[in-house]
């Protein structure tokens, strides 16, 4: 079946390179945001934007996305939250390309909402089993060594809804609590060098400075493996969303323990109990015992389109195009099954292929009207597997929220729409 498939690809993917006029009118009536087609504005005509001087370069300071991408937003839930400031919204996966999330689409997850930190008045305290209680300003820390890594951020309850179900459908608001930047910072070694930390340090008590007051415990050990402290994404300061000026980067892990508007790192010989490790962000098992410090986030990915936000709008070859990414490491390879879960293929990883960073991978597949049942599943560099639902209620049951990295389906109709669906 797979080798079939193989063959009747290739020739309409020559068919299809090979009548330039038909791609031309297939990619206009694709742009679903651009409206109508307007006749005068094609080919042989000159367009109504050729003939006129266009805006100088003093009309955006700032710039901004073309009018037409309009729709290219976070988008949040409103029944999902009792307020807006402690709240979520979500990444427009399908939107994007690459494994940048632009800073203006990173999800925004906050508990207080966005406090207005002036960088001035900023203050990075340094206490407890220290030899040198320190508070740094926003300059000290620019001085430090500097660092500049990709990492994705996850938030442990991303697809948390789906446990027992499909229950919204849409790829943004089913995987997109996650946001992959490129910070700037400084390694929390080089902080831990520079205030002496005591050999009875085991915990380290991270705390913001919204007025939600986050406070998560994070062990010794991974503060001094790859821990930082970014006042920078994508080159950039940080937007107060996500924690302007300073914030905590821990990478590969869930994404609550990332305290934003970081105030405080107390050094500590135990954890601190806070609320967001006892309360919230355990994980009720189906014997009504609760998993605690289930920090890593397993290797998981999804297919970005199509899905129920982007239909098929022709038949013919398709481009498949999807992101994973793993807190354990590298992601070594993507399957991507069009028949739910009976045959895989192997997805094309675009590089650059990063620790704890998403990854990109693309498929072109052929469509004629049939239905289909899409999922991805994501392979690590540590063998680990992306789970099915099944796999993981059987282990978990399905009273957690938190930590669902199992396979989607999207379900094509016959008519190219797409929904979310679950099997069995
Ligand atoms: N100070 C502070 N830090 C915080 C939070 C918060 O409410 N306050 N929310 C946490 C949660 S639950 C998540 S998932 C991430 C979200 O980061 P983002 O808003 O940059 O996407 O920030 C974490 N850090
Ligand atoms: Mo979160």
């Amino acid at each position: 079946m797979t080798k079939k498939h193989d063959q009747s690809l290739s020739l309409s993917r020559r068919s299809l390179l090979g009548g330039a006029t038909a791609l031309g009118a297939a990619s206009v009536l694709n742009s679903a945001s651009a409206g109508e087609v307007n006749p005068d504005n094609l080919p042989p005509n000159v367009p109504e934007w050729t003939p006129y001087l266009g805006e100088g370069v003093d009309a955006n300071p700032y710039g901004l996305p073309s009018e037409f991408e309009s729709h290219v937003v976070r988008r949040n839930v409103e029944w999902l939250t009792a307020s807006a400031e402690s709240s979520v919204n979500f990444t427009p996966l399908h939107e994007l390309d690459g494994i940048v999330t632009p800073n203006g689409l990173c999800f925004e997850r906050h508990h207080g909402g966005v406090p207005e930190v002036n960088p001035t008045d900023f203050r990075l305290m340094i206490n407890g089993l220290v030899d040198r209680q320190l508070i740094f300003t926003l300059d000290d820390l620019r001085r430090f060594p500097q660092t500049n890594r990709f990492y994705f951020l996850e938030c442990a309850a991303n697809g948390g809804m789906e446990w027992r179900g499909a229950q919204l459908n849409g790829c943004q608001y089913t995987f997109g609590m996650v946001h992959n930047v490129q910070y700037t910072g400084v390694r929390l070694s080089d902080i831990c060098r520079e205030v002496g930390v005591k050999p009875s340090a085991k915990w380290v008590l991270a705390e913001g400075g919204d007025s939600a007051g986050m406070t998560r415990s994070i062990p010794i050990e991974k503060i001094l493996d790859d821990c930082m402290v970014a006042y920078a994404m994508n080159g950039e300061a940080l937007r107060p969303e996500q924690g302007y000026p300073a914030r905590l980067v821990v990478p590969g892990w869930e994404g609550n323990m990332w305290v934003k508007w970081l105030r405080r790192l107390e050094f500590g010989d135990m954890p601190y109990m806070a609320r967001e490790e006892t309360s919230k962000y355990t994980d009720l098992m189906k014997d009504g015992n609760a998993r605690m410090f289930t920090w890593v986030m397993d290797a998981k990915s999804v297919v970005t389109s199509p899905c129920p936000e982007k239909a098929i709008n022709n038949r013919g070859v398709q481009l498949l195009k999807g992101i994973a990414w793993s807190g354990r490491g590298k992601i070594k390879r993507v399957d991507v099954s069009l028949d739910a879960g009976r045959n895989w293929q192997t997805a094309e990883l675009h590089g650059p292929v990063l620790e704890k960073s998403l990854a990109r991978f693309t498929m072109p597949f052929e469509w004629n009207g049939e239905e289909m049942l899409i999922q991805s599943r994501a392979i690590d560099e540590t063998g680990y597997i992306q789970p099915t639902i099944q796999a993981l209620q059987a282990e978990r049951g399905v009273n957690s929220i938190y930590h669902n990295n199992a396979i989607a389906t999207w379900m094509v109709n016959k008519d190219g729409s797409v929904d979310n669906v679950r099997l069995g």
